[in-house]
């Protein structure tokens, strides 16, 4: 059975595309910081559906630690056919002169650096089989800037960039290549920019039936099934309430 691996898959839609995928038979990679987690995740998809993962743990932004986590594992393992480049986050909201530039650099070296190098590592493995799927989770955020939505939506403008040049790149292997460009979705995505603050996190989807990480991992799945010679390059999915990352009809 074809291997999945799955970046941040502690929370949000890493988490639901493994619960998806595990449903679906295929053994996974999981990965992300937070360790507990993923062994507590490891577990209940080994005991619900019988299938094989492997969790590890590590900072996409730490170079040397993606190289030494990948490299490292048995080598029945790096028959991956799936690449979800999921692992990201949106820190602050604020004017361009008024950011933080400690969450400017978390943003650009999660978002964009750490999909690099997940990427570098496992290329080579998908090229060697001539085979492969690599799915960036970039934004409605990276075609529209949104007001103090700046460098998160840059370091989404760069996936989507990045996802178009790894097409280009990787077309002689036969490697397929997929942006995926959600809307607004409940996970901790809020709590994470708010920094643990409940209350603008819930506000975010006041009057709205936001997407859930389910709606976008079936979407994942969707992209990741079709018949070998279907690609899907670019998909933007939002709630029906969201029309544009600044458009909303709320109740
Ligand atoms: P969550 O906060 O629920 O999940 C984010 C995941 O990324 C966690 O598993 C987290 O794991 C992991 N992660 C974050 N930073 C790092 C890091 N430095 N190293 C390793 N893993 C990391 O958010 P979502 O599920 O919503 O977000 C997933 C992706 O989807 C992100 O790229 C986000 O930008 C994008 N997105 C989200 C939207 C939304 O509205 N929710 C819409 C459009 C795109 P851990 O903390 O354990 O390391
Ligand atoms: C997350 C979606 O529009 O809240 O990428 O930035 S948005």
């Amino acid at each position: 059975m074809a291997i999945i691996l799955i970046t941040g898959a502690t929370a949000g839609f890493g988490k639901a595309c493994a619960e998806k995928f595990a449903a679906g038979g295929y053994d996974l990679i999981i990965t992300g910081r937070r360790q507990e987690r993923l062994t507590s995740l490891k577990t209940t998809l080994e005991q619900q559906h019988g299938v094989k993962v492997l969790p590890l743990t590590f900072d996409v932004r730490d170079e040397q630690a993606v190289y030494a986590a990948l490299d490292k594992i048995p080598e029945e393992w790096k028959q991956v056919s799936v690449l979800i480049n999921n692992a990201g986050l949106a820190a602050g909201l604020s004017t361009i002169d008024q950011g933080n530039p400690e969450d400017w650099n978390e943003m650009i070296d999660t978002n964009v650096k750490g999909l690099l190098y997940v990427s570098r590592a496992v290329i080579p493995w998908l090229k060697a089989r001539k085979q492969g799927h690599i799915i960036n989770i970039g934004s409605i955020a990276g075609n529209q800037v949104y007001a103090k939505g700046n460098v998160y939506c840059a370091s989404k403008a760069a996936v989507a960039a990045l996802s178009q040049a790894m097409r280009v790149d990787l077309l002689p292997y036969r490697i397929k290549v997929t942006n995926i460009r959600p809307g607004a979705a409940e996970t901790e995505f809020s709590l994470v920019r708010f920094k643990g603050d409940e209350d603008k996190a819930k506000n975010v989807y006041t009057g709205l039936t936001p997407l859930s990480a389910e709606d976008v991992a079936d979407v994942i799945y969707y992209c990741a099934t079709l018949p070998p010679h279907v690609c899907i390059n670019d998909l933007e999915i939002t709630p029906l309430q969201q029309a544009s990352a600044y458009y909303y009809d709320r109740n």
